[in-house]
């Protein structure tokens, strides 16, 4: 088992808690290189927040993500809101591209470590990790100046799919933590953790999945690797996968979405299209 650290050193072993399981050394070599070849198909985009017909709420303002994404399985557009069961489940899952090969099969092992690790009633009947958001962590480019912003960090919140999520990490070790209590005013930090290269951390159940938040406060920049991918003004030094569980029922087609969220998210759908044959064919479905 492989150490790491500064002038600590740390262990890098499995952990299996209650509702949490890591393993800091699961994707294997050849896989990670096969991921990270077929990300360099991909052009992930970025997302505005709000949209024309679902405007910021008073005290908030229109902004763009912190970060390029790219989602399988279905694209949870941040202007429609995210999925949000129980209530907000309709129209907010536009059905996207499939895994690639090497995901699928990674994703049977994990689902089948998810199935023996946690508890049954803490993973819903029909549950497949047939969710992916693919975030991309690093530094926005100032196009003029070449100036670097660091935004490689999330603030709290919980994802709030039915049943455990899964997460797998590339490139610069992120640092991770699980909170309690009121979002954003809490230090009540009930599990914090690093996460590594090549690492696969699953949480679910009540306490870190349905009571905790969760956030990266940062991502290292020690290894000094970037990944190059098609996206510009960008340097991505980290990039996490989360999967996650909606109900096929949940999922829609783009034409099959309300006329003013078609027309929120048409251009995204069409920045997707010069792309993706699946937006291509979504759109001209119309
Ligand atoms: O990057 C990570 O490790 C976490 C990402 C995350 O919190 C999310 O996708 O909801």
């Amino acid at each position: 088992m492989g150490l790491r650290g500064n002038n600590k050193k740390i262990k890098r072993e499995i952990i299996r808690k209650d509702g949490l399981f890591y393993h800091p050394t699961f994707i294997k070599k050849s896989e990670k290189e096969q991921i990270i070849l077929w990300l360099k198909t991909l052009y992930p985009i970025w997302e505005m927040r709000f949209s024309e017909h679902n405007p910021p709420p008073e005290g908030d303002e229109q902004r763009q993500l912190k970060r390029p994404v790219y989602w399988l399985g279905n694209w949870q557009f941040a202007c429609l809101d995210y999925y949000h069961p129980p209530k907000g489940i309709l129209n907010r899952c536009i059905a996207a591209e499939d895994y690639p090969p090497v995901l699928k099969k990674i994703l049977e092992v994990v689902e089948g470590i998810t199935k023996t690790h946690f508890k049954r009633h803490e993973v819903p009947k029909d549950w497949r990790l047939n969710t992916c958001l693919i975030n991309f962590y690093g530094s926005l480019i100032d196009p003029i100046t070449g100036k670097k912003s660091d935004t490689a960090r999330v603030g709290d919140h919980k994802d709030f799919e039915l049943g455990p999520v899964a997460s797998i990490s590339f490139g610069e070790r992120a640092f991770f933590q699980f909170v309690l209590g009121k979002k954003d005013l809490s230090n009540n930090i009930l599990y914090e953790q690093w996460l590594d290269d090549c690492s696969l951390q699953i949480f679910g159940g009540d306490l870190y999945k349905d009571k905790a938040f969760h956030r990266v406060q940062r991502v290292e920049n020690k290894l000094k690797t970037i990944f190059q991918l098609n996206v510009e003004h960008f340097e991505t030094r980290r990039i996490n996968f989360t999967f996650r569980y909606v109900p096929k029922e949940h999922i829609i087609e783009f034409k099959n979405l309300p006329q003013n969220q078609q027309s929120d998210i048409n251009p995204y759908m069409e920045k997707l299209a010069e792309r993706s044959e699946h937006f291509k064919r979504a759109l001209s479905n119309k």
